[in-house]
């Protein structure tokens, strides 16, 4: 068997019950079929992809909390970190009720190339909790946050690992950890990104994921000689990524229609109401509902279906696979053109070959949301020489970050002729830059 096979299978054997780690690692794995190829034996020797898929640390610890009743709660907490070798480990904290030790390999597994894609020196890393945010009050998710950071802090550090947000962890729960992590080393350094303008945090570090993804999708439209403007555009979510890649949509002149959480979506055919949406999601935290109800023209529908209107662009940016096979259909027969991830791994791997096979251009999560882990970075380089950036200085260097990983994926796709494939170019142009390294490092 070649080399690739056997170490899908070993990984296979190794971790049984950990699906979305085992598609993350296949997905990749299989993309990279040529460039292993070509090195198979020297790769083999090193055992360099039993390396890659095996984090250099794992970190699960209990987190006890309490709420406004008295009641102690228990969550599982946890740190992936996954490969260090071209810079610190960095990748987000996710607190959802589906999270378990295989949501974060996949998470931090992906985090590693996309890191390398931005350029930028910073490892793979990933963490979260089962723990769920829906529904408490900011004391409970204060106490959540302390608690969780009192053990994560023994990790972490300005040059050993930087988490961030994701699902379930914004502005607020870093404010949170950050004020824990503090206290409790007494060190006031860049140890979180997405931090509060007042204590460090970046201009444009929340926009970044959506603008990002936005700033790509267009060049990619244009290497292929369309245009974003007048489009249509389908996106699902309605969390950070889904906010501010609909804000860009729009002011690059697309109209998005749809927008979405885990109980329903609304179809506004005037052009999602950006303000609406984020008074409805960022300061009341309410349904889709409320927006419905202040927006008499849009319709809301219990359930899935954003990928069932008619649209020219669909931006996924809500979870892991909420875009399969059916829905890659359904968008193929109603003329879609590009498919760009705004979320990690939203595609199956059959949607996501059907829509290659059908012509549409298909831009992966690793490099379509690379904008958020690049400016966090960006705000660690702010924070390490005491300095902070003007929203203008940071937007422009995520916007050239994200036209570079373009580029890039494109190039690297064309080397091993693969045109057009993204998903093959932007894991090449990530794999290259960490087996680099890695191979320099030595056997670690
Ligand atoms: P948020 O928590 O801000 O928003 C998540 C959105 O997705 C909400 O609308 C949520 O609905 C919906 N959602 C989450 N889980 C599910 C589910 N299981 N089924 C249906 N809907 C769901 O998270 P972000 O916007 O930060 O993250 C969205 C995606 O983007 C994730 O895949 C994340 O990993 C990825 N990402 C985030 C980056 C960032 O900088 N924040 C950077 C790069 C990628 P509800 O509120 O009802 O749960
Ligand atoms: O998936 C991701 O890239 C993130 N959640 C952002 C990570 C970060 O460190 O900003």
């Amino acid at each position: 068997m070649s080399y690739v096979d056997d170490v899908i299978k070993l990984v296979e054997e190794k971790n049984p019950a950990q699906p979305e780690f085992l598609q993350a690692v296949r997905e990749v794995l299989e993309s990279l079929r040529v460039v292993i190829e070509e090195n198979e034996e020297k790769y083999r020797k090193d055992a360099l992809l039993e390396r890659l898929t095996m984090p250099e640390k794992i970190h699960m610890f209990r987190v006890p909390w309490v709420d406004d009743k008295g009641q102690v709660h228990v969550n599982q907490g946890y740190r992936v970190q996954f490969n260090s070798a071209i810079g610190p480990y960095k990748g987000g904290l996710r607190l959802h009720p589906s999270v378990n030790i295989g949501i974060i390999k996949f998470l931090g597994f992906e985090q590693i190339f996309k890191n390398s894609l931005t350029g930028l020196p910073i490892g793979g890393g990933k963490g979260g909790s089962d723990f769920d945010p829906k529904g408490k009050s900011d004391r409970e998710i204060m106490a959540f946050c302390q608690s969780f950071m009192t053990e994560l802090c023994k990790y972490i550090g300005a040059d050993t690992d930087v988490p961030a947000g994701d699902i379930g962890t914004g502005a607020r729960e870093i404010g949170y950890m950050y004020g824990q992590y503090k206290r409790i080393t007494g060190l006031y350094e860049g140890v979180l990104t997405g931090k509060g303008l007042s204590y460090g945090g970046s201009l444009a570090r929340t926009e970044a994921t959506g603008y990002g993804l936005l700033y790509l999708t267009d060049e990619m439209l244009k290497m292929n000689g369309i245009e974003l403007a007048g489009k249509t555009v389908a996106v699902s979510g309605s969390g950070n990524v889904a906010i501010y890649a609909t804000e860009k949509a729009q002011q690059l002149g697309a109209k998005v229609v749809t927008v979405s959480d885990s109980t329903g979506w609304i179809y506004d055919p005037d052009g999602i109401d950006v303000a609406l949406l984020k008074e409805v999601k960022e300061v009341k935290r309410a349904r889709l509902t409320e927006y419905k109800a202040a927006r008499p023209g849009a319709e809301y529908h219990e359930g899935k279906g954003v990928w069932s209107v008619k649209v020219d662009i669909a931006l996924p940016c809500a979870t892991q696979n909420e875009l399969g096979l059916e829905d890659a259909k359904q968008l193929v027969s109603n003329g879609v053109i590009a498919v760009a991830e705004g979320a990690n791994m939203p595609t199956t791997m059959e949607a996501t070959e059907y829509l290659q096979a059908n012509g549409v251009l298909f831009a992966p999560g690793k490099a379509a949301n690379a904008g958020g882990v690049a400016t966090s970075a960006l705000e660690m380089s702010q924070n390490s020489e005491r300095l902070s950036w003007t929203f203008e200085e940071v937007d422009a260097k995520l916007k050239n970050i994200m036209v570079n990983i373009c580029h890039n994926m494109a190039d690297a796709a064309k080397r091993y002729g693969k045109e057009g494939n993204y998903v093959v170019g932007a894991n090449i142009a990530g794999f290259e830059k960490v087996v680099d390294a890695m191979t320099a490092q030595g056997i670690v």
